[in-house]
C-alpha cells in the first residue's frame, strides 16, 4: 500500500491526481469481464459450427461464462454506530446522485444490515425482512429464497429524492418489551452492559427490519459490485450469520473508526469479535480513520494538523495491532461534499481518493487476477481436449488417404474385398461397445458413493448432532471441541471423496489406455477434481465460528433458538461448499463420458465415410482421384481449424491482458 499522506496524491510534476478512483478500477474490471465473456461466446459458437462442442465442453464453457459475467465483488463496511459507514458509501459510490442516498445524519443511522446490488430480474426496489423473522428458524440465506416474505418498496432511480426517502426505511425502529427484545436476540441478561436502553415505560428500541436488500441499476452494481452496510455492534451481534458467513466472504472489509472518538471499547469489541483474523485475510481489511475534518482547525497550521492525524493513525494501529500504513485517514463527509460541489481541492484534502485507490487497486486487481487464472486453467484444459479431437480427425484422414492411394491401379475385385474388410472391422468395433458399457456402470457406482457422502442427508445428520452438543449445559469451554469433532468428520468425508475420485481416475486411466491401444483412440482422463480447496473453505468456516463463540458470545448458546439459528446459518454455508464440490465431481465425470462418446462417434463416422468412399469409387470411373482430392481439401480445412483454435483460445489463456484491446475476431 502506498503511503497515505494526503500530500502524496498529486503528481509533483503535473499536479494531476495519481490515484485511480474505485469507480474507474471497477469499470476496467467490468470491461475486461464483458470482453472476456464475449470472446468465450465466440469460441463456443465457432466450436459448435465445427462440431467440436460436445455436451460437457458446452457446459464447461457456459460455466466459465457465467463465472466471468456474474462474478460478484462484495465490499462490507463494518463499524460501531455513527462512525460514518453510510456517509462513506455515499461518498465513494453514490456521489453521482448529487445527494445522500444512504441515510447518514445524526439520529438517522442504519439499523439493519443493508446490501446493495443489482439483479436484472427484479425491478429497482428496496426489500425489507421484518425483524420478527428472527423468531422463525430459517437462516437469512433461506429467507432470500422467498422474496414474497419481504416487504417491497419500488424505487424510482431517476428521482434521488424518492430514492433517499425510501431508503430511510433502513433506519426504522420499533419499541418492544424486554422479553420480546430477548426473543429477538437484542437482550442478554448475562451481558447487561450491551443491552439497549430501557425507556420510562420499560420498553426498548429495536430495529424494525432484520435485513434490507436494495436493487438498483447503478453502473457499479450492474457490474457485480455488492455493498454491505452494517449497523453497530449490538445489531451485528444479534445476527451471527453476518459474522460467520457474510463478512468472512466479503472480498474487502472496511473497518471505520472516528477521529473524534478514537478507538473506543466497542470499536475494539467489533474488531476482535468480528474482524481480526489470521494473516491470510488481513490484506482484505482496510482500516479507516474517518472524520479527520474534526481535527481541521483554523488556529493550527497544516503541518500541525497533519502531525496530529499521523499521531492518531499511529495509536490506532498500535491498539488494533496492525502496521501503521494499513490505516487510512479520511473525511467521508467532506469527500462527499467535495464530489457533489466539484471542489477538487476539498476532495484532495478529504483524502477520500486514497481510500478509493486502496479499494480499487488492491481489491479489483486481485479479483481480476484470480478470475483470470481460473479462466486460463479452464480454457487450457479445453483447448488440449479439443486439440485431441482435431488430431483424431487428422489421423483418420491420413489413414483414409493411405487406404485410397493403396487402391490406385487396383481392379474391382480388390476394391470389393476392401469394402468387406471395412464392414467387418466396423462390426467388430460395434461389439466392443459392451466393454465400454461395463466401465460406465462401475464409474456410476463410485459416483453414487460420492453423492452419498456429500449429499444433504449426511449434512443434516451432522448438523443435528452439533446442535445437540451446543445445547449441552456447561459446554462453553467445549465449544471448540464440539466444532472440531464435527468439522473433522466433514473434512474426513472430503478426503474420502478425494480417494474415491482417485479410484475412478485410475480406472478411467486404465480403460482409456486400453481403448487407446485397441482402437487407436486418444482418450485422456480429464484432471481429477481437487477437494483441497473445499477443505480450506471448511477450515475458514470453522475458524469464523470458533472465533465468534470464543470471544464473549458463547453465553448466548444458553438460548436454544440462538444455537439453532447459528447451526442453521452454518448448515446453509456448508451446503453450498458441498454443492460446489459435487458440481466439480459431476463436471469431471461428464467430461470423461463425453470424451468417450465423442471418440466413439468420430470412429463410427469414419467407418461410414470409408465405406461411402469405396461405394463411389465402385460407381464411377475417376471416382478414386476425386476422393483423394476431397481428402486433401479436408486436411487443409482441418489445419485451418487447428490454427483457429489456437488463435481463439490464446487471448483467453493469457491472464491480465491489457484491458483496452478491442475485440476483432474474424470467422473462418
Ligand atoms: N465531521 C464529520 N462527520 C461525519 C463524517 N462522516 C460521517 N459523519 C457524521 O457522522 C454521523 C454518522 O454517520 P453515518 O454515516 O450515519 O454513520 P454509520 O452509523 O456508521 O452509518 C452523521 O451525522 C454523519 O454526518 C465525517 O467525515 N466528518
Ligand atoms: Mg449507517
Amino acid at each position: 500500500m502506498r503511503s497515505s499522506r494526503c500530500s502524496d496524491i498529486l503528481d509533483s510534476q503535473t499536479g494531476a491526481p495519481l490515484t485511480t478512483s474505485f469507480n474507474e478500477q471497477f469499470d476496467q474490471l467490468g470491461t475486461w469481464r464483458r470482453e472476456f465473456a464475449l470472446r468465450l461466446k465466440l469460441l463456443s459458437e465457432w466450436m459448435k459450427d465445427n462440431e467440436l462442442l460436445d455436451a460437457a465442453v458446452e457446459e464447461r464453457l457456459r460455466r466459465l461464462g457465467t463465472q466471468v459475467r456474474s462474478d460478484k465483488v462484495m465490499v462490507a463496511f463494518v463499524a460501531e454506530f455513527s462512525r460514518g459507514k453510510s456517509e462513506m458509501i455515499n461518498a465513494v459510490f453514490f456521489a453521482g446522485y448529487g445527494r445522500r442516498i444512504m441515510p447518514a445524519s445524526a439520529g438517522r443511522t442504519t439499523m439493519c444490515p443493508t446490501e446493495m446490488g443489482y439483479d436484472a430480474d427484479v425491478p429497482p426496489c428496496l426489500r425489507l425482512l421484518p425483524i420478527e423473522s428472527r423468531l422463525e428458524p430459517q437462516a437469512l440465506m433461506e429467507w432470500r429464497m422467498v422474496p414474497e416474505k419481504w416487504t417491497r418498496i419500488d424505487l424510482d432511480v431517476n428521482n434521488p429524492q424518492q430514492l433517499a426517502s425510501a431508503l430511510e426505511k433502513v433506519a426504522e425502529t420499533r419499541k418492544v418489551t424486554q422479553d420480546e427484545a430477548r426473543a429477538l436476540g437484542f437482550w442478554h441478561s448475562q451481558a447487561p452492559e450491551d443491552n439497549p436502553m430501557v425507556d420510562a415505560q420499560g420498553m426498548v428500541e429495536v430495529p424494525k427490519w432484520r435485513h434490507a436488500l436494495i436493487n438498483i441499476a447503478h453502473p457499479l452494481l450492474k457490474q457485480g459490485l455488492v455493498i454491505l452496510d452494517t449497523p453497530g455492534l449490538n445489531a451485528i451481534g444479534a445476527e451471527p450469520e453476518l459474522t460467520v458467513s457474510l463478512i468472512p466472504q466479503a472480498h474487502a472489509v472496511v473497518f471505520i473508526l472516528g477521529a473524534d472518538t478514537g478507538v473506543t471499547k466497542s470499536d475494539l469489541a467489533i474488531w476482535r469479535e468480528h474482524l481480526a483474523t489470521e494473516t491470510d485475510t488481513a490484506e482484505t481489511r482496510l482500516i479507516v480513520l474517518n472524520k479527520i475534518d474534526t481535527l481541521w482547525d483554523d488556529l493550527s497550521t497544516a503541518a500541525q494538523i497533519e502531525a496530529q492525524i499521523e499521531r492518531q493513525k499511529a495509536s490506532t494501529a498500535e491498539i488494533l495491532g496492525v502496521p501503521q500504513d494499513r490505516v487510512i485517514a479520511v473525511s467521508a463527509q467532506k469527500g462527499l461534499v467535495a464530489k457533489v460541489t466539484n471542489d477538487e481541492k476539498l476532495l484532495q484534502r478529504s483524502c477520500l481518493p486514497l481510500l478509493e485507490d486502496a479499494l480499487g487497486r488492491g481489491m479489483m486487481g486481485k479479483r481480476q487476477r484470480i478470475l483470470g487464472n481460473a479462466m486460463a486453467v479452464g480454457i487450457t484444459d479445453l483447448r488440449a481436449e479439443t486439440a485431441r479431437v482435431i488430431n483424431i480427425r487428422k489421423r483418420d484422414l491420413t489413414e483414409q488417404m493411405m487406404e485410397l492411394k493403396g487402391l490406385q491401379g487396383k481392379n474391382a475385385v480388390v476394391i470389393k474385398h476392401m469394402r468387406s474388410r471395412i464392414s467387418q472391422e466396423q462390426a467388430e468395433f460395434d461389439l466392443g461397445g459392451a466393454k465400454i458399457h461395463a466401465v460406465r456402470s462401475v464409474h456410476l457406482k463410485l459416483l453414487r458413493e460420492v453423492f452419498g457422502i456429500l449429499g444433504s442427508t449426511t449434512l443434516k445428520k451432522e448438523m443435528s448432532q452439533l446442535s445437540g452438543r451446543l445445547l449441552e449445559k456447561g459446554l462453553k469451554l467445549g465449544v471448540k471441541r464440539a466444532y472440531g469433532e464435527t468439522f473433522d468428520r466433514l473434512r474426513t468425508n472430503l478426503k474420502k471423496v478425494q480417494t474415491l475420485c482417485g479410484e475412478i481416475q485410475a480406472m478411467l486411466g486404465g480403460t482409456f489406455r486400453q481403448l487407446n491401444g485397441e482402437y487407436g483412440f486418444s482418450l485422456q482422463a480429464p484432471s481429477e477434481p481437487q477437494m483441497a480447496q473445499y477443505v480450506t473453505d471448511l477450515d475458514m468456516v470453522e475458524r469464523s465460528h470458533i472465533q465468534y463463540l470464543g470471544i464473549g458470545n458463547a453465553f448466548k448458546l444458553a438460548q436454544p433458538d440462538f444455537a439453532d439459528r447459528l447451526v442453521r446459518a452454518l448448515s446453509t454455508r456448508l451446503r453450498s461448499v458441498h454443492e460446489m464440490a459435487l458440481a466439480d465431481v459431476e463436471l469431471w465425470s461428464k467430461s470423461a463420458a463425453a470424451q468417450l462418446d465423442a471418440q466413439l462417434r468420430e470412429r463410427r463416422r469414419n467407418f461410414s465415410r470409408r465405406i461411402e468412399a469405396i461405394d463411389r469409387i465402385q460407381q464411377a470411373a475417376g471416382g478414386l482421384e476425386d476422393r483423394i482430392q476431397d481428402i486433401d481439401q479436408q486436411e487443409a480445412a482441418l489445419s485451418h481449424v487447428e490454427l483457429k483454435l489456437t488463435e481463439l483460445t490464446d487471448y483467453l489463456i493469457a491472464v491480465n491482458q491489457p484491458i483496452s484491446t478491442p475485440v476483432d475476431i474474424e470467422f473462418a
